[in-house]
């Protein structure tokens, strides 16, 4: 049996001592900063070693039903603190490695975070399966190991330019290669049918080549419970990595032209988040880490090979329709492989998946052209060919003499090419379907799959979205965690709800006091860190105003950029006193997908305003705009507890859910927002006179769209928008030259899908409101602390919670 070091800081000290001589192979006196975390990062995982081989053992013992994630991004965010936090070993290793004269927050900072996800998608499964490891409940997240993660965003001249992520670079402790478990996973070629020796007619799939799966398994502990579930993330290779005949003929280039093709496969993350781009390689990913993942979970839990125990043994989530491939391929290693007949395979199929949607952009529905998934996937196109027949029969019979609804459901579509639409291939296999927060489940239900919700009314459910207050509180606001912990004990990380015993406090004077502090120091520790990467200094007092998310026109950072010119605006022409202004400094964090145009030019407009802005003497101390450059979760983790004021002004019936939304609510800042996604639910509990809300709601939204929108009659008629526009026009923030931000002015004047001018004055008006209420600190502190203690409901443990009930029924271990 494994046993785990002592929890000593002797004991401490003597198994990182021994990593750093053994495994890195230096001396204390000789080793650099990275010897020292990665030996620091091998000394926390001995802790948690012991519990993870027998919580494994005890799953497979108890053939405990299993949560299956099936995602194509996790993004974790660094390792380190939240293993120190799980273990319980953040003071013994800070007084351990304070012995060997090493300050551990050095050491922090050397970690580069794994950034193996785009945004919310990635990082929800990552907080989800941190919740189900707190909650003891047994699930393996399956995903992929891309080599080079969501690019570094780097600035020239204003301008992102994008760097590769090296995240492996300096070595990656956290994982542990499992060669041993390694998995065949075959493309291309043919199908043929043939009689087997009981004279049953069947299809086998001749494939023309093939790659190995590599496994990497992650440790995902659970809270100080002992409890630490697996993350299994693969990676492709050669199956044959040197052709020695090649070789020996004397082209060494030809002879690992394999294993150069193979790896391809999970060598990068697609930085798109919102257009698919239809891509043969994504589908390659998207079909690897599952046809792996089935295969593993067969091999390694269904001991017995009796493959209709899987409903028992194994629920497995589709993160979005990403892994949907997965669906046809069960379908196929049930027939093919397994021999069971159709019906049968079916059956178990269906019980077997369940699937989230996470948008509601039709650009995002995933399609994929059947010309290209029957040349890569042959044997899965005729699977899903006779999934859609049946199907489509059964929805003949419900409805005889309505062929036009067949159609609309079918899984293929005709137009604009023959494709196969894996939101409703995912709809047709799940046991359940769910969107991500109240209003986007029930658009999902009246409009993306309407007539499916129609005919399945039960299969349709909500599990509004969640964060982990580990990572977002605990880790990220130790100061607050602390303060909430003097005041109601331990316990609330945990069960979050129990932020409402805070209730009472935002009465207590005492208690705003501490709060206060608490938020302007960790405003000090936001500053010193931009100070220190982006060379930016920025005042004390200002409101802090806080932006970030990936670039899209949908989120409408151009709506925040508009707000801010219109304020400098009104200064520079005298309009508006200084005096009569809230200083404020208005923070952007965003990438932009590499070919996505528009969302590019939003950034080069934000940092020329920036600079503009930054250096005009006259609003130098109203005025702050800044844009650090790379927000991750890193980023993401400082400057969240640092906001005074939370930016979630996506046009109403556009953002699935949201879940910065929730990390600002639960860091008490206020939200200024549109009623959309989760901010419909954050509103509710923290009381409208704690929200600024503004904006068409959704069925306005419809009703102007379909009565004809056109953005030019706002500019027209409202003088203070049409000044703020005509001086981005006028080249002032491009050095004179009006042609640069044509563009994107013209856009907003005649096209503006997503009606920024429509809500531009609502949002003026909104923001003039949060100046009034911040000009008097102590009702604004008595509505952040109520933000706090309202907010309990976003723990991603209720979302488990959720998901286990309505959806998953699994149970945890004990
Ligand atoms: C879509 C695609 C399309 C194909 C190219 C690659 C790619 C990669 C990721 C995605 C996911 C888009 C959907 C998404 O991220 N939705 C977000 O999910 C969050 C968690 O549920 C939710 O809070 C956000 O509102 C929603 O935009």
């Amino acid at each position: 049996p494994v046993t785990s070091p002592p929890h000593s800081v002797d004991g401490f000290v003597r198994e990182f001592l021994r990593e750093l001589n053994t495994d890195a192979g230096v001396t204390l006196s000789r080793s650099t900063v990275n010897d020292q975390y990665l030996s620091l990062a091998r000394t926390v995982r001995h802790y948690l070693s012991a519990r993870w081989l027998e919580n494994t053992r005890k799953v497979r013992e108890t053939k405990a039903k299993m949560v299956g994630y099936l995602s194509a991004e996790f993004l974790l965010g660094r390792q380190l603190g939240n293993a120190l936090l799980a273990t319980d070993l953040e003071e013994i290793a800070e007084k351990a490695l304070a012995e060997c004269g090493i300050d551990i927050a050095t050491l922090r900072a050397q970690e580069v975070e794994p950034g193996l996800g785009n945004g919310g998608l990635g990082r929800l499964a990552a907080c989800f399966i941190d919740s189900l490891a707190t909650m003891g409940v047994p699930c393996i997240g399956y995903g992929i190991r891309y080599e080079y993660g969501i690019f570094r965003q780097t600035f020239v001249d204003g301008r992102q330019v994008e760097q590769p992520d090296t995240w492996l670079s300096l070595g990656s402790p956290w994982e542990f290669p499992h060669p041993e478990h390694a998995v065949q996973v075959d493309f291309g070629g043919h199908t043929e049918t043939y009689t087997d020796g009981d004279g049953v007619e069947r299809t086998r799939w001749v494939p023309a080549w093939n790659v190995l799966g590599m496994p990497y398994n992650y440790m995902v502990p659970g809270y100080q419970n002992g409890q630490v579930n697996t993350l299994r993330l693969w990676s492709a290779q050669a199956t044959k990595a040197f052709d020695l005949p090649t070789f020996n003929s004397g082209d060494y280039a030809d002879a690992v032209r394999a294993q150069t093709f193979a790896e391809n496969i999970t060598k990068v993350l697609y930085p798109e988040d919102s257009t698919p781009q239809g891509k043969e390689l994504r589908l390659q990913q998207q079909y690897f880490f599952v046809a792996c993942s089935i295969r593993d979970f067969l091999d390694r839990f269904i001991l017995d090979g009796d493959v209709t125990t899987l409903p028992e043994r194994v629920i497995f989530q589709l993160n979005d329709t990403h892994p949907v491939i997965a669906v046809p391929e069960l379908m196929r290693v049930l027939v093919d492989i397994e021999k069971l007949d159709w019906d049968a395979a079916w059956a178990i199929t269906k019980q077997c998946f369940a699937y989230t949607c996470h948008t509601l952009l039709p650009e995002a529905l995933e399609v994929w052209p059947t010309e290209l998934l029957g040349r890569l996937l042959p044997r899965h196109l005729e699977i899903i060919y006779r999934i859609n027949d049946e199907f489509l029969a059964e929805v003949r019979a419900a409805y005889p003499d309505d062929e036009l609804r067949a159609r609309q459901m079918s899984i293929i579509a005709e137009y604009p090419e023959r494709s196969v639409r894996m939101a409703y291939l995912a709809t047709v296999a799940g046991s359940k379907v769910n969107g991500v927060a109240e209003l986007h489940s029930q658009l999902l239900r009246d409009k993306v799959l309407h007539d499916f919700s129609e005919y399945w009314p039960e299969k349709f459910t909500n599990v509004t979205n969640g964060v982990t207050p580990r990572r977002f509180m605990r880790l990220a606001n130790p100061g607050l965690s602390g303060l909430i912990t003097e005041t109601l004990g331990t316990g609330w990380l945990t069960d979050l709800e129990r932020l409402a015993e805070l209730e009472p406090y935002a009465e207590d004077a005492d208690f705003r006091d501490a709060f206060v502090k608490i938020k302007e120091a960790n405003k000090t520790r936001l500053y010193r860190l931009l100070q220190a990467r982006d060379g930016v200094a920025l005042p004390g007092h200002h409101l802090l105003d806080v932006m970030v998310k990936r670039l899209h026109e949908y989120k409408r950072q151009s709506l925040k950029l508009l707000h801010i010119v219109s304020i400098y605006e009104q200064i520079i022409t005298g309009k508006v006193a200084l005096d009569q202004i809230t200083p404020r400094t208005f923070v952007f964090g965003a990438k932009a997908a590499p070919g996505y145009r528009i969302a590019k030019e939003t950034i080069y407009l934000i940092n020329s305003v920036a600079k503009v802005v930054n250096s005009d003497p006259l609003v130098k101390d109203v005025l702050k705009v800044v844009f650090p450059a790379n927000y991750n979760v890193t980023l993401a983790e400082t400057l969240i507890p640092a906001a005074d004021l939370s930016e979630q002004i996506s046009l109403a019936g556009k953002e699935a859910s949201g879940t910065g939304n929730m990390k600002f609510a639960l860091n008490g800042a206020l939200t200024i927002g549109t009623d959309d996604g989760a901010n419909v639910e954050i509103r509710k509990l923290v009381g409208d006179e704690h929200f600024f809300l503004f904006g068409l709601a959704e069925p306005e939204v419809a009703e102007l769209q379909a009565k004809g929108y056109h953005p030019h009659e706002y500019y027209e008629s409202d003088p203070q928008l049409k000044a703020t526009l005509d001086l981005i026009a006028s080249g002032h923030f491009s050095g004179g030259d009006r042609s640069v931000f044509e563009p994107l002015v013209s856009n907003l004047l005649y096209d503006d899908r997503f009606m920024a001018l429509a809500d531009f004055k609502d949002y003026a008006e909104a923001q003039a409101r949060v100046d009034a209420a911040y000009a008097d600190q102590e009702t604004w502190a008595r509505s952040a602390v109520l933000n706090v203690a309202r907010s309990g409901f976003f723990s991603s443990d209720r979302s488990m919670r959720d998901y286990i009930d309505r959806i998953w029924h699994t149970q945890p271990l004990r």
